[in-house]
């Protein structure tokens, strides 16, 4: 029924899919754009086909353009990845009606929980425990006014049909309130052509946990557990960890339960990840249902030892899931760091350019899910995730140690990098002691931001990448090749100055 797939997306992720793929004995159809001509997804799979222009509007997320190659290609299915038309109801519909299968939900369900509103609504109807707020936000000024005095300052504006962050407003009090409502619904209509707002009491200090979800056609529905992922920067996930230091076992097997009654709710199939916001009293409320897998999947596979692409697969295949809930446990601690190519010391501005070096971590326990590779040139197109560094230990203290040993190892130069500020979110006593919640970073920027011991080792890399650049610029080939035949190393005696006598 499914032997050929086509990757809807790029980067990383598209790499991962194809990677189950090939395990699986499933042909592999790329697509990719002018900027991507080159990259390593094109490589792996074992067909590709040119999308378009590098705008992601007229290449990853232009529905025709992909539609077109599954056909001319033959593939049975599409994978979308993450980002992109992962969420896209109108993408699953076009897909089936051209007589395709979407490794995903169905469209129905993305449409549920793509609408704030009546994703609350829905999880309400099942019994899930929402954010005290408001449905739909009444016209009449004093009706919201009264409303948001029952919710109890300060309250969140949200956008219906925003998400992930996107089209929320803090309101701290009434007089605040009118006219961050105007601005809420002028901010949803411009991003995203519905300007339905509603409002939640704040929580303080909430962490972020979102448990993993995986549904087949037959009414299993398993969880496999949460992700902590309170460690963000504006609403961007930094580094992920399993199990939650805040959970309790009682909480734990709690949320998991709602989760299960959440993907119920809507007949969920295939991978998909409930949302919670819990404060600091560990009550727990819906936030958010994702109908897609996620960026941090990995750390799950980790722990639990199954392959989500994998299981994805088999779903959209229409096979009974290959595990049941009592196959599933929390083996250990998994921790995940994403690596951006982007400037922590200019407000991490993306850094796309040409990588000149890339060493990743390997060794016990160490995962790299990447894309980049030495000589590439990561475009400015795109999200500048360059990988994901994921981690495994027994015990939560052992995988922080060897998140550290792994982030020393990891060499890239000819762009910037988070490299150094994840190593001090490694270091940071609230961390260490799984003391944390999604203030985190705000609460921590300064000791984040310190300039990094280990740092020196980046800049004596990048020194000696542009000083054997130089050298080789002085036509001074044939030296370097003397000194190979005399066994005199080039790199020792020049990584020798440069750590000590810096520029
Ligand atoms: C909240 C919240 C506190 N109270 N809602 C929604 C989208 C998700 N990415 C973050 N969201 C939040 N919703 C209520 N009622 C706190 C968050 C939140 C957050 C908010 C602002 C800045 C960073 C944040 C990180 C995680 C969670």
């Amino acid at each position: 029924m499914i032997q050929k797939v086509l990757v809807a997306n790029r980067g990383e992720i598209a790499v991962r899919i194809i990677r189950s793929c090939r395990e699986m004995g499933i042909e592999s159809v790329a697509v990719y754009s002018d900027a991507d001509r080159s990259a390593m997804h094109v490589r792996y799979a074992d067909e590709a086909y040119r999308l378009g222009p590098a705008p992601s509007t007229q290449s990853y997320l232009n529905i025709d353009a992909i539609l077109s190659i599954a056909k001319k290609s033959g593939a049975h299915a599409i994978h979308p990845g993450y980002g992109f038309l992962s969420e896209n109801a109108d993408f699953a519909n076009r897909i089936r009606e051209a007589g395709l299968i979407f490794i995903g939900p169905s469209a129905e369900a993305i449409d549920a929980m793509g609408d704030k509103m009546r994703a609350r609504a829905l999880m309400q109807k099942a019994g899930v425990p929402i954010v005290p707020g408001t449905s739909a936000l009444a016209e009449d000024e004093d009706e919201i006014k009264k409303m948001a005095t029952q919710i109890g300052y300060p309250v969140m504006i949200k956008a219906s049909a925003g998400g992930g962050g996107k089209g929320m407003r803090l309101i701290n009090n009434e007089k605040e309130l009118i006219n961050g409502v105007r601005r809420a619904k002028s901010e949803a209509q411009t991003a995203f052509g519905n300007d339905a707002v509603y409002l939640e009491k704040y929580l303080l200090e909430p962490h972020h946990i979102e448990y993993q979800i995986m549904a087949d056609n037959f009414g299993n529905v398993v969880h496999l557990y949460e992700r902590e992922c309170s460690v963000q920067r504006r609403h961007q996930k930094v580094v992920e960890e399993t199990p939650s230091p805040f959970l309790t076992p009682q909480l734990r097997e709690q949320m998991a339960q709602q989760a299960i009654a959440a993907a119920k709710s809507v007949n969920y199939s295939g991978a998909g990840t409930i949302e919670f916001l819990v404060d600091r009293d560990r009550n727990f409320y819906f936030l958010e249902m994702n109908t897609r897998l996620q960026v941090e999947h990995p750390i799950t596979e980790r722990v639990t030892g199954f392959d989500l692409v994998k299981a994805q697969i088999q779903v959209a295949r229409n096979e009974p899931l290959s595990f049941g809930q009592k196959d599933v446990k929390q083996i250990g601690h998994a921790i995940e760091c994403r690596i951006y190519a982007e400037d922590p010391t200019h407000n991490f501005v993306p850094s796309p350019g040409l990588v000149k070096h890339i060493s990743e971590p390997l060794g016990l326990g160490v995962r790299t899910d990447g894309y980049v590779y030495e000589g590439y040139e990561i475009p400015m197109y795109y999200d500048p995730l360059i990988s994901k560094l994921i981690v495994w230990a027994p015990t939560r203290k052992a995988a922080i140690q060897r998140m550290k040993r792994a982030l020393y190892e990891y060499k890239i130069t000819g762009v910037k990098t988070n490299i150094a500020f994840v190593q001090k979110i490694m270091e940071a006593n609230d961390f260490v002691e799984g003391n944390y919640n999604t203030h985190f970073i705000a609460n921590n920027f300064d000791f984040l931001m310190q300039p990094d011991s280990n740092c020196g080792d980046c800049e004596d890399i990048a020194m000696i990448m542009a000083f054997l650049d130089y050298q080789n610029k002085q036509n001074k080939r044939h030296d370097f090749a003397r000194q190979r035949q005399t066994g005199q190393s080039n790199w020792k005696n020049v990584g020798r100055l440069f750590r000590h006598n810096p520029y």
